[in-house]
């Protein structure tokens, strides 16, 4: 029966698959992309998306210019902070039958570069220590001049 099912319900009815997507799904990208691109198998027609930032709540409307053409360009008019976005798609078949999907690609906040080095830490923490030392010493030599001057602590 299934076999049979196999046979005679042609794969997909003809209808365009999604083959690639720039970013792809559950990517984690550091800084924003300039573009959405998405490759179907066939042209597709009419292309929608929507970029939903999940950590936020804002939701993007993207633009899209595009003949029919198996490849989907959505340039990024705004920079993307970091986050987790959802892009939503939807598209014309060649059947014109609508298509639609969607995933998740993360945005990582670049480098700034403002970052504490490693050595930092070890300097601030030698630093520290040199200073408790230096302290307990003054101390120290505080106590035994009035035990000299005074005889008592
Ligand atoms: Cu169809």
């Amino acid at each position: 029966m299934l076999l049979i099912l196999l046979i005679f319900v042609p794969r997909a009815w003809a209808h365009a698959e999604l083959q690639n997507a720039s970013p792809a799904p559950g990517a984690s990208i550091k800084g924003s992309p300039a573009t959405i691109e998405l490759t179907f198998n066939e042209a597709v027609q009419n292309p929608q998306i929507m970029l939903i930032n999940v950590t936020g709540t804002r939701q993007l409307s993207i633009e899209v210019r595009s003949a029919s053409s198996p490849v989907v360009r959505a340039p990024l008019a705004t920079q993307l902070e970091a986050g987790v976005y959802q892009v939503v798609w939807i598209v014309d078949s060649a059947d014109a039958h609508a298509i639609s999907g969607s995933y998740q690609f993360e945005v990582i906040a670049v480098d700034s570069g403002l970052g504490v080095a490693p050595w930092m830490v070890v300097a601030l923490i030698g630093a520290g220590f040199v200073l408790a030392l230096a302290i307990w010493v003054w101390q120290q030599r505080t106590r035994f001049v009035k035990l000299l001057t005074k005889g008592s602590v």
